[in-house]
């Protein structure tokens, strides 16, 4: 099998993605550390374009932007598989993923609120996006994959573990059993997933992280 590399950054919830994935088709791969503020020549080089992690390196060929990466591991290592066999299904999975991308500034934003009228309102939206995921994308299933994780659970379980450190950090309850039961029910099935379970860094490492990160763009030192 042709060498694949995975230039990354451990706390990326983009390079969690892609190495769930790659743990799911039982792709053995090799990391590449980016330190983001000193990236290696070969990045450079690799995403000329964006400059960004994660990259994914197939024999040589290198491929950005996580989602563009999850549909090349899905097509070239088709066992596993992550998306619907069904046309339909496929652009269903594919439209729910697409709807949580355009959300993501209103998730962005619900981390990066301050004061408490910015926090509500953050938060409001936060929930409504969340309210429509459940209802009409989860459903009753206990994936969004049914009964086994695909691309849609991957892309919100991202999410997923993030929200524990955001919950943390803000102290508000995000996905909790009075607001969001079965999507609340479908992050602990996510997280319990041993693929996942086994791949998520050390929580006080990334809720540490995360703080370091809502600091540095309070005080305007990152874009919003
Ligand atoms: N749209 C990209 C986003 C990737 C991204 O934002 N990567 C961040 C780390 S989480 C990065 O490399 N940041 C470095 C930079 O912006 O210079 C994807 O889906 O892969």
């Amino acid at each position: 099998m042709a060498e694949v590399k995975l230039h990354r950054f451990w706390a990326s919830l983009y390079s969690h993605g892609v190495i769930w994935a790659l743990k799911i088709k039982g792709v053995d791969y090799e990391y590449i550390e980016e330190d983001l503020s000193n990236k290696t020549e070969l990045l450079l080089k690799y995403n000329p374009v964006y400059k960004k992690i994660p990259v994914l390196v197939h024999g040589g060929k290198p491929i950005a932007e996580s989602f563009t990466i999850l549909e090349y591991i899905q097509e070239t290592w088709p066992e596993n598989p992550l998306l619907p066999s069904d046309p339909y299904e496929r652009a269903m999975a594919r439209f729910w993923i697409q709807f949580g991308a355009e959300k993501s500034p209103v998730f962005r934003a619900f981390f990066l609120s301050t004061g408490r009228e910015e926090q509500e309102k953050a938060a409001k939206e936060f929930l409504e996006a969340l309210k429509i995921i459940e209802e009409k994308a989860l459903g009753d299933k206990k994936f969004f994959g049914g009964y086994t994780i695909n691309l849609v659970d991957i892309y919100y379980g991202t999410l997923a573990y993030w929200f524990r450190n955001v919950e943390e950090i803000m102290g508000v309850g995000v996905l909790d059993t009075n607001t969001s039961l079965r999507l609340y029910q479908w992050a602990q099935n996510f997280l319990e997933v041993s693929v996942i379970k086994e791949t998520i860094p050390d929580h006080d490492k990334m809720l540490a992280y995360a703080r370091h990160v809502r600091k540095k763009f309070v005080a305007g030192q990152l874009n919003k």
